[in-house]
């Protein structure tokens, strides 16, 4: 049974990480199957809008710490962290297409911040988000120490990582760390219904959103107002811009492609 599954929808994927039984924790195979998944929808142009979930009652747990040398020195978590949860996170963050979560149970540690990255997050009522790396002498990676305050500020962001304490999807949606919370029958639909609609949206406005929105914290006001005004310069020369004013004069939906 492979550790991953990828399903075609037509214009968006659906990646399944599948090791259920180790509530899908990273292991050597899942990190290589799942990175080239990832820089592979990236790269497909016919690919619009990606969906990552996880098979059974965990969402993923992180790390598989049965696979973390106990005498190890420290260099290969450096490298592990160097050689794949950094670039995955790039990957996801700049991904031209949006990237959706479907957490349908527990997210811990580097799970947790792969959920965050995404995108829009919706998960389970019953899952709950751990920043699992106190617990075990760690510090945050996959993007925690750089998301969590951005998302929730920074007095949350720093009692959860220190305390590892797990936020229920409720209070992670009431929070804004994540979009929505769901029953957990309706999640694989509503993510479903989320990755179709947005697959269906003007892609490539959609991804420059994603690098407006990468800066707005970071840049200053008159260097943010210059980004969106060369953004709109790029958008307002693309074929989807110009079917979207047509159909709202024509009163109709808009077909958009992607381009
Ligand atoms: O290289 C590096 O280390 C650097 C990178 C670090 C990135 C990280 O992600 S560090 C953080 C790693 N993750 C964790 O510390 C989480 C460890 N897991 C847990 O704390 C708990 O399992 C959960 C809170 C996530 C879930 O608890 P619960 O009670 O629902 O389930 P469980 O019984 O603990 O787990 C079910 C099985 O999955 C169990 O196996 P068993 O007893 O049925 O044979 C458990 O050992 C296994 N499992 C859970 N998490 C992991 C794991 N196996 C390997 N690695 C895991 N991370």
């Amino acid at each position: 049974m492979s550790v991953l599954t990828i399903e075609g929808r037509g214009n968006w994927r659906k990646l399944t990480l599948n090791r259920p039984d180790r509530l899908n924790a990273f292991d050597d195979e899942l990190k290589s199957e799942f990175l080239s998944a990832i820089q592979a929808a990236a790269a497909d142009s016919s690919v619009r809008a990606v969906l990552i979930t996880g098979a059974g009652r965990g969402f993923c747990a992180g790390q598989d710490l049965a696979a973390v040398a106990v005498d190890d020195d420290g260099a290969s978590i450096g490298a592990t962290v160097a050689h794949f949860y950094n670039p995955l996170i790039a990957a996801i963050r700049s991904m031209e297409k949006p990237v959706i979560c479907a957490v349908n149970g527990v997210a811990a540690g580097a799970g947790a911040n792969l959920a965050l990255a995404c995108d829009i997050v919706v998960a389970a009522r019953s899952a709950k988000f751990i920043q699992a790396f106190s617990s075990i002498g760690l510090t945050p990676d996959a993007g925690g120490s750089w998301l969590l305050p951005r998302l929730i500020g920074d007095a949350r962001a720093r009692a959860i990582i220190m305390l590892g304490t797990p936020v229920p999807a409720e209070q992670a949606e009431a929070w804004g760390l994540i979009w929505k919370a769901v029953e957990d029958a309706q999640l694989e639909a509503e993510a479903e219904a989320l990755a179709t609609a947005l697959a269906d949206r003007p892609t490539k406005a959609l991804a420059n959103t994603k690098k407006l929105l990468d800066t707005s914290f970071s840049a200053a006001l008159a260097d943010q107002l210059e980004r969106e005004a060369e953004s709109q310069g790029h958008m307002a020369r693309t074929a989807d811009h110009k079917e979207g004013l047509a159909a709202f004069m024509e009163k109709r939906q808009p077909g958009f492609k992607g381009v």
